[in-house]
């Protein structure tokens, strides 16, 4: 194809977990990707180094440019500079947890740094060119109204994140029928891969059980057991954001596996992938997860030595600082409309999900154990 045929994408988050994926899956479709990432005192490119492009070659397909959502003259230089037929807005601050301590920077760059987007399209006169996807979360749904939840559910936010979210929500459907824009937000369900944040729960748990079943690690530290959520995979999930833009007509998406799970049970599967079962005793703040069997075929297969599991080890054990002021109890999703008019469907269940994420970080420990072994202690380079 013509490169001026080519449809152009600005992915903005580009540098995070689902911003990876989108990319890969628009180059796939023969995109020119523009990304947008933040300037960091470290790297901070590692999902993304696979896809990268020497940038004195001609003819790039993936283009990465500094910006900022709380820099609005950034955002209009970039995306006049590109031209996008379709900006996916991804960036965020994207911790729960955390927006509780930042609450005034996160609404800055999730609520207003949304508005930033639109206006600068508008401000550009793109408004018929360019389509927006906006990543909204089932955060919006907060405490509980009624599961599971659809398009239709009332929002109840939780969380500071939860209330700048709600701000970009409600600015992207204002804006679309304001100015007639192609503007959609897609209403995400929790989605989760091997490139995860280390401090999200799914995440933090698959690296910790491949530690502790390599003897790196003794004890694993959580906070609510109990939260319910319907965990999908994020290669699903950037699929149905691209279907999302490319309707007649522009609309909101929920995006959802339709099952949930409690973070008690995503820890037993952990375990259990590896050949660990463990069983939780007690409640609250002194509930704790013990080892009651080991498979030593299991775990020898996948080269661990079976001599770092002892029965009735405690592995898992509450600390009360990771609960939240105020929590989202239950999440469980109904994708129907999505099944309908998208034609979408998740190809992941948990079982897969996890099997790949406990996989995959158990061969990274492998590897942090192994330069260990050489004499090379690299683990801090893989907290
Ligand atoms: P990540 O936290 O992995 O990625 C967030 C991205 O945003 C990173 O590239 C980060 O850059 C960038 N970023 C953060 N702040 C700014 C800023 N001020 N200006 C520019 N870039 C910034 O999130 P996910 O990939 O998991 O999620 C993508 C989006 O989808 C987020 O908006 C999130 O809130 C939303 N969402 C996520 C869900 C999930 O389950 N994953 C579910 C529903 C919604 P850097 O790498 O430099 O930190
Ligand atoms: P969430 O994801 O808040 O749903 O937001 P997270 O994985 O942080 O928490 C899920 C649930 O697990 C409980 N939990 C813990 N969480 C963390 N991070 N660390 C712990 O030690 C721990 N122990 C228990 C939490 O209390 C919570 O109930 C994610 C983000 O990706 C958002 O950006 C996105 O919008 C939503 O998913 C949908």
């Amino acid at each position: 194809m013509e490169s001026n045929t080519r449809k152009i994408a600005l992915i903005t988050g580009v540098t995070g977990q689902d911003g990876a994926y989108l990319a890969e899956f628009l180059l796939k479709k023969d995109y020119i990707v523009h990304g947008l990432k933040r300037r960091s005192s470290l790297f901070n490119t590692d999902r993304i180094d696979h896809l990268y492009q020497d940038p004195h070659l001609d003819n790039r397909n993936f283009i990465l440019h500094y910006g900022d959502l709380t820099d609005s003259t950034n955002l209009i230089r970039v995306i006049q500079q590109t031209q996008p037929d379709e900006i996916y807005n991804l960036a965020a601050q994207s911790h729960v947890k955390v927006s509780f301590d930042t609450p005034e920077y996160t609404a800055n760059a999730d609520g207003i740094g949304t508005l930033r987007v639109l206006e600068a399209v508008r401000l550009l006169g793109l408004t018929e060119k360019t389509r927006i996807y906006q990543a909204s979360t089932s955060e919006l749904y907060g405490l509980v109204q009624q599961v599971p939840q659809s398009e239709t559910t009332p929002f109840y936010p939780r969380s500071p994140y939860a209330v700048a979210k709600m701000y970009g929500y409600w600015i992207t459907v204002n804006y679309r029928e304001a100015y007639n824009m192609f503007a959609c937000n897609g209403i995400l369900f929790n989605h989760e891969s091997p490139v995860r944040g280390e401090t999200f729960v799914t995440r933090k748990i698959t690296r910790a059980v491949a530690k502790i079943a390599l003897g790196l690690q003794h004890k694993l530290y959580l906070g609510n057991l109990s939260a319910q959520r319907d965990w999908g995979h994020a290669k699903d999930y950037v699929e149905a954001m691209w279907l999302i833009l490319q309707q007649e007509k522009p609309e909101d998406f929920v995006i959802a596996t339709g099952v949930t799970t409690t973070v008690r049970d995503f820890v037993r599967l952990s375990f259990a992938e590896l050949g660990i079962e463990i069983e939780f005793s007690g409640r609250g703040e002194s509930e704790k997860g013990v080892v009651i069997d080991r498979d030593e075929e299991r775990l020898q297969s996948l080269n661990i030595n079976p001599e770092h599991i002892k029965l009735g080890q405690t592995v898992v054990k509450v600390d009360p600082s990771y609960f939240r002021p105020t929590e989202v109890d239950l999440l469980i999703g109904d994708s129907s409309k999505a099944q309908n008019q998208l034609g979408w469907k998740p190809k992941y269940t948990l079982e897969t999900l996890v099997s790949e994420m406990v996989l995959s970080d158990l061969q990274l420990m492998h590897k942090a154990q192994y330069l260990k072994d050489g004499g090379f202690d690299v683990l801090n380079y893989f907290e």
